[in-house]
């Protein structure tokens, strides 16, 4: 278990004391004197500069609508998140919109900023984020729930939505975790389920009219506004009944005017969105300081944990011109020279080939290195990555085969078979990489130590191939396990979670048999993720309202960056359930490893992802019964009710255009929304 935080329980939240203290007060003002102070005293303060090429800093005064972004993590991660560069460049574009990024701050910062009030603050302007109408936080991952009340509390906004006043900018949660909101439902003032581009210019829409007709009826009616566009979910307008037992009676709106279930927003046609254009390239080291470009959205694979490809349904490629155009003005711009070409599964867009090998030679000759996140175990994988690393760069090759056995890989729908990942991870040994990594999980539904052993199997057959046909020792594979956390809207949201202590009793004796074999051990890298942060996962992320005290008592025990084993502490989440839950008659089992039917109301079943609850019902059982799912890319629609009710269709090619030659940036489409 990771050592306990040191953080100190919050004093008295800063407020932006001056901005208080006068209504005169001037809020373009900027923090920045009494933050560049502190700044001498704290890890890596370039972080909190800003100023970084692509960013943006407009007039505050002649701005109508005005937007802090956040990524509740450091800026190291928050920086290349994809989808926050996105917005802030969606936003900037129209001229009388301003938006600025803000990040967690370390714990040695909060408490500086506490000691000397100074608020969250936009690393862009360094304004404090308590002026901005709108608060927009794109969870990726719920471990940054603590993480967003920090920011809250260090801005100086109420902490709970129901005391908010007019005062208080608009909390707007967003990214995937915002398919289930209901956790942090007391904090936010409302959630957005989906793609953001267009969500986010409706929403200015929204703010600007009220604004401009002066505010009628306060912060209740522009919510009410945000709420009627059915794709805007605002909690405070639903209440939740409880039956004795602790479970979900029902979720019903408190007022006739705001829809029963709010859908989600998907984007299609990419093409008429090549976000980002402009991106930003960091001052700190961040965790990839690349190109990114996404070369499609959505995946129907069908593998059953996999909350990112059900909810991102239907597939929405972006025609490999539009890729070769991005990629050319990305590098142009950033002077970056990698370039990422990513996706839930890059391998499968209809022009890969294509799209690849034009890249490759376009970039012949230059130091510029592509890449792929490689997850298909296949043959032709080797191929792509062999074209992309033509100028010498071999970059990593990593599989997810993701279950150790042929059945619990049935189970999860993960259709790889032992023989096809041993010829292809051979393939790339003979191909010249010295290295791959291999994904998988622990602790999957009706998970054996059996099937999780066969992992060891698996790699030394890697090794003992690999030496086979190059003849050389000097082949290595890392195995990367970590704990599985069922996830709303997949067809895992019944399932029960395995304890943390069978978890990592599981992970040890594949420890122990991967190293039984000492020639192969030796060549095979094992890391792994404990069993108990994924406890804490999975509590948060089919938590119900009840689970928002637990977030908030952590908070208020020191809780901060739980994504990060040196800060997450998971006696203090243990003690903080222990003390809140039983007051509501359940605990933290009853979230976690108890299994659902098929019957009850889930927190989320009220937020529509598109899938038919059946549909994904009758997928549960078949995994339990071992069957397979095609990919409907390939073979007949399957019925899971996304396409339908979300009046979308898969769009991908091949559209039998070239990458090369690239047309000249200026031609780019550029989408209606950014042209205001
Ligand atoms: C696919 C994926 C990858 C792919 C591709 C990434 C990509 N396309 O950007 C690959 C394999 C390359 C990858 C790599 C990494 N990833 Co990754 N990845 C993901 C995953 C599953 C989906 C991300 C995605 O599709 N992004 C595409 C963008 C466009 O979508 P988006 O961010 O959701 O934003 C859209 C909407 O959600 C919405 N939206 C988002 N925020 C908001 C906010 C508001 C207010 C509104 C209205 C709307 C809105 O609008 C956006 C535009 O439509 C996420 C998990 C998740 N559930 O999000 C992890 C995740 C983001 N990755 C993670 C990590 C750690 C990494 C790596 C650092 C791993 C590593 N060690 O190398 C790298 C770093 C990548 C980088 N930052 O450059 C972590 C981040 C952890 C953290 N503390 O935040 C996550 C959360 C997974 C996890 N649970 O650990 N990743
Ligand atoms: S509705 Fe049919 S075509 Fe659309 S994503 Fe679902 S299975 Fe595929």
């Amino acid at each position: 278990m990771s050592a306990p935080s040191t953080t100190p329980r919050p004093a008295a939240a800063p407020t932006d004391d001056a901005a208080v203290a006068s209504p005169h007060h001037d809020p373009t003002l900027s923090v920045w004197p009494r933050l560049e102070a502190l700044l001498p005293q704290v890890t890596k303060p370039i972080q909190y500069v800003g100023g970084e090429l692509g960013a943006v800093v407009k007039d505050w005064d002649a701005a109508t609508v005005r937007w802090a972004l956040m990524y509740p993590d450091a800026y190291e991660v928050g920086l290349p998140n994809q989808g926050v560069q996105i917005l802030y460049e969606v936003l900037n574009e129209l001229p009388d919109v301003l938006a600025e990024r803000t990040y967690a701050v370390w714990p040695d910062l909060e408490r500086l900023m506490r000691e000397h009030a100074v608020p969250q603050f936009t690393v862009d302007a360094h304004r404090s984020v308590r002026r901005f109408d709108v608060f927009g936080v794109s969870f990726s991952t719920e471990l940054g729930y603590t993480n967003l009340l920090t920011a809250i509390d260090l801005a100086g906004i109420p902490m709970l939505a129901a005391d908010r006043t007019d005062a208080d900018p608009v909390i707007v949660a967003g990214g995937h975790a915002a398919f289930n909101p209901e956790p942090i439902a007391d904090f936010i003032d409302a959630a957005v389920l989906g793609d953001g581009e267009e969500a986010v210019l409706e929403i200015t829409t929204i703010v600007r009219e009220w604004k401009a007709e002066g505010s009628p009826g306060g912060r209740d009616e522009l919510l009410l506004r945000l709420a009627r566009t059915e794709s805007v979910y605002v909690p405070r307008f639903y209440d939740v009944d409880y039956l004795p037992d602790g479970r979900i009676q029902r979720v019903v709106p408190n007022r006739p005017d705001v829809p029963f279930r709010v859908h989600k927003r998907t984007t299609m046609d990419l093409d008429a969105w090549p976000y980002p254009k402009k991106p930003l390239v960091p001052l700190a080291e961040t965790v990839h300081e690349r190109y990114a470009v996404e070369i499609f959205r959505g995946c129907t694979r069908g593998c059953r944990f996999c909350q990112a490809g059900m909810i991102t349904r239907p597939v929405r490629e972006r025609s490999i011109t539009t890729v070769g155009q991005m990629v050319q003005q990305g590098l142009e711009f950033s002077g970056f020279h990698e370039v990422g070409l990513l996706s839930l599964s890059s391998a499968d867009h209809s022009e890969i080939g294509d799209m690849c090998s034009g890249l490759a030679e376009q970039y012949a000759g230059t130091n510029v290195s592509l890449s792929l996140p490689s997850t298909r175990v296949d043959a032709f994988n080797i191929d792509l990555a062999q074209e992309l690393s033509r100028n010498g760069r071999r970059t990593g090759l990593t599989f997810a085969p993701e279950g150790g056995s042929e059945r619990i890989r049935k189970v999860i729908n993960k259709m790889v078979s032992k023989e096809d990942l041993i010829r292809t991870v051979v393939t790339a040994y003979t191909n010249g990489w010295r290295q791959v990594k291999l994904y998988f999980m622990c602790g999957l539904p009706t998970e054996t130590d059996a099937d999780v052993l066969e992992i060891a199997d698996m790699a030394h057959e890697v090794i003992r191939a690999g030496r086979a046909a190059t003849g050389s020792k000097d082949i290595r594979c890392t195995v990367s396990i970590g704990g599985f956390v069922p996830k709303p809207h997949t067809p895992f949201q019944w399932a029960s979670m395995e304890r943390p202590e069978v978890i990592d009793g599981r992970l040890k004796l594949l420890k122990q048999a991967i190293n039984s074999d000492r020639s192969l051990g030796r060549a095979i890298g094992f890391r792994y993720h404990d069993g108990e942060p994924s406890l804490i996962e999975g509590l948060l992320s089919r938590g119900d309202r009840r689970v928002g005290a637990v977030i908030h008592e952590v908070w208020r025990n020191g809780g901060r960056f739980d994504g990060w084993s040196e800060h997450f502490s998971y006696q203090r989440w243990v003690d903080a359930a222990a003390a809140v839950l039983p007051g509501f008659g359940v605990d933290l089992d009853w979230y976690t490893t108890r299994e659902r039917d098929e019957l009850e109301v889930l927190p989320w079943d009220h937020l529509d992802s598109g899938l038919d609850k059946d549909w994904l019902w009758q997928d549960w059982q078949d995994s339990l019964g071992e069957y397979e799912q095609d990919d409907c890319r390939w073979t007949p629609c399957f019925d899971c009710g996304v396409c339908p009710s979300m009046d979308t269709e898969i769009q991908i090619g091949p559209t039998g255009r070239k990458l090369l030659p690239l047309t000249p940036v200026t031609a780019m489409r550029v989408p209606t929304g950014a042209q205001q």
